[in-house]
């Protein structure tokens, strides 16, 4: 039995599943990913640099414009097969009783809008702001910020609610997450390189639990000797085969 047959199998009896998702499940929506080079004005920053506090301090109109930029490319961006097919296995898996954890390191929201009804944005979302004085959140509507850095009405500016490299994770989202793996009878790990943490430890944690876990990625990674099943190819492409044989 190939591999992608045997989870098939495993997914339409699984009573728990945990997935975890990264950048190469927004590719297929011309997201670029991390690693891919940055367009025009971006081609001469290196992202990684851009995300922590350290840019946003010493250059806060900068980062703003950046991700300020990303979050309207996004709203430009639509769901892919990839997403719609983990909101169709999520309904499957729930309809019969079953649990379904998606923890994402996207902060896209592609995911909520293909239909997912709560996935945990471990990393944050460029869809929501905060004052660095009072903590407030906005949701920016879909036009650009007048100016950058945007000033909040207390005197200190809005920075993405995004959770930067040096950052501490979401503590509840974080524990969420590695429940889930700990507990799930199989987990997949999408899209992701596996190289950020504590992210990417709920694929340790999944194979430590005993679940079937599966990589589903167009490139090997340091988890690919670790998991049961690596696939290598488009979550687009893999995702909607994997169930095709669910109803909902
Ligand atoms: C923290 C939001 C406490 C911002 C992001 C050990 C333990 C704990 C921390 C660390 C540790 N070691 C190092 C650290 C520090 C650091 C870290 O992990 N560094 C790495 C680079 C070594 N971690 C942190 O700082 C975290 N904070 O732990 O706080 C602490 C603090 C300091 C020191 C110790 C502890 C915070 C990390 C969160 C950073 N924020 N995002 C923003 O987006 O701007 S992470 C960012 O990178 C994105 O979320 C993105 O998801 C992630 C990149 O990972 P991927 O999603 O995997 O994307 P990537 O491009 O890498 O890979 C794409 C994959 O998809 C590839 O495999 C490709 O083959 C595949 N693919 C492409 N197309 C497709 C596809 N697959 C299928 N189909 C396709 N079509």
């Amino acid at each position: 039995m190939s591999g992608e047959d045997r989870l098939i199998q495993a997914l339409a009896q699984a009573k728990s599943v945990c997935v975890l998702t990264g950048a190469g499940v927004s590719t297929e929506s011309g997201v670029p990913t991390f690693r891919d080079p940055q367009e025009g004005l971006w081609a001469k920053y290196d992202p990684a640099k851009l995300s922590t506090p350290e840019a946003f301090a010493a250059d806060p109109a900068l980062v703003t414009r950046w991700y300020d930029e990303r979050r309207l490319a996004c709203l430009a961006c639509q769901p892919n097969p990839a997403h719609l097919a983990l909101a169709t296995l999520e309904r499957a898996v729930r309809s019969r009783g079953g649990r379904f954890t998606l923890v994402t390191q996207n902060i896209d929201r592609l995911h909520h809008r293909a239909g997912s009804q709560d996935p945990i944005e471990i990393h944050g979302t460029l869809h929501v702001w905060r004052c660095t004085r009072t903590g407030e959140l906005i949701e920016p509507g879909p036009d650009p910020f007048r100016s950058y850095p945007p000033r909040s009405p207390a005197g200190g500016l809005y920075r993405p609610n995004v959770v930067w490299f040096g950052e501490m994770l979401p503590e509840q989202a974080l524990e969420i997450g590695y429940r889930a793996a700990a507990s799930c009878d199989v987990y997949l790990a999408i899209g992701t390189s596996g190289l950020v943490y504590p992210a990417a430890g709920l694929t340790e944690v999944a194979c430590q639990s005993g679940a079937l876990a599966a990589e589903i990625t167009l490139d090997p990674t340091p988890m690919s000797w670790r998991v049961d099943i690596a696939l290598r190819g488009r979550a687009g492409e893999i995702l909607p085969r994997l169930v095709a044989g669910e109803s909902v």
